[in-house]
């Protein structure tokens, strides 16, 4: 299977990437952001929850969003590989989502990384956040609170995948095009090795 993570602080580009490059690859999209909003708009139990720690710019608890890709694990035993956008988001997620691949013979292949500076990264999600209805990105102080649980809690798993020889930085400026082109160049040539 072609497992592979696409990582990067929010705003980095991960769902407008993730989305050119499934078809590409023929890879399932797993994007815990988009899972938990659909679950916020059918106002389940999740996502009564999840909205509260999403409003104040906080990351939902682990065992939510474990028990969310480990259904989705369950319910696509037939694709050629994920893409796992948004998660891991925390070392524990990390760690989870390697027990549940091992268990099923299929481990990450390659953690894709963008790149962006943090203002950069502020503009973006307030430009969003003019035509989006998303609530967490309509206040500048909400967004930097996600941006610094990013480099508290999130960036620090750069390190484990490092060290099993899967991380591979992308610079995420420039236009989307030209993003994707570098994406690509690089799954290519983890899939050529
Ligand atoms: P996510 O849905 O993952 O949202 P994100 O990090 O804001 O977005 P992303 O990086 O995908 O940005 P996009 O491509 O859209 O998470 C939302 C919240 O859910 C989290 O804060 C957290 O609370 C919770 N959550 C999700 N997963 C979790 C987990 N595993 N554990 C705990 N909590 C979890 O791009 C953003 C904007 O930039 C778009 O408007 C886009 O058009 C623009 N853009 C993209 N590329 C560009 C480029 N090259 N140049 C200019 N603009 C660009």
């Amino acid at each position: 299977m072609l497992n592979i993570i696409i990582f990067g602080p929010p705003g980095a580009g991960k769902g407008t990437q993730s989305e050119l490059i499934i078809n590409r690859y023929n890879l399932k999209h797993l994007s815990t952001g988009d899972m938990l909003r659909t679950a916020i708009a059918a106002k389940t139990p999740v996502g009564i929850e999840a909205k509260k720690r999403i409003d104040a710019g906080q990351l939902v608890p682990d065992d939510v969003v474990v028990a969310i890709i480990e259904h989705e694990l369950d319910q696509n035993k037939d694709v050629r590989g994920f893409i796992f956008d948004g998660f891991p988001r925390t070392i524990k997620q990390a760690a989870k989502l390697d027990d549940m691949l091992y268990k099923r013979g299929s481990p990450i292949v390659l953690m894709l990384s963008l790149e962006v500076p943090d203002d950069e990264l502020v503009e973006r999600l307030l430009n969003r956040g003019k035509s989006s209805n998303r609530s967490d990105d309509q206040e500048e102080s909400v967004i930097r609170n996600r941006i610094e649980v990013y480099h508290n809690t999130t960036q620090p798993i750069i390190e484990y995948y490092r060290e099993q020889n899967k991380y591979c930085g992308i610079d995420g400026v420039g236009t989307i095009d030209q993003i994707t082109k570098r994406i690509i160049n690089a799954v290519d040539a983890a899939f050529a090795r």
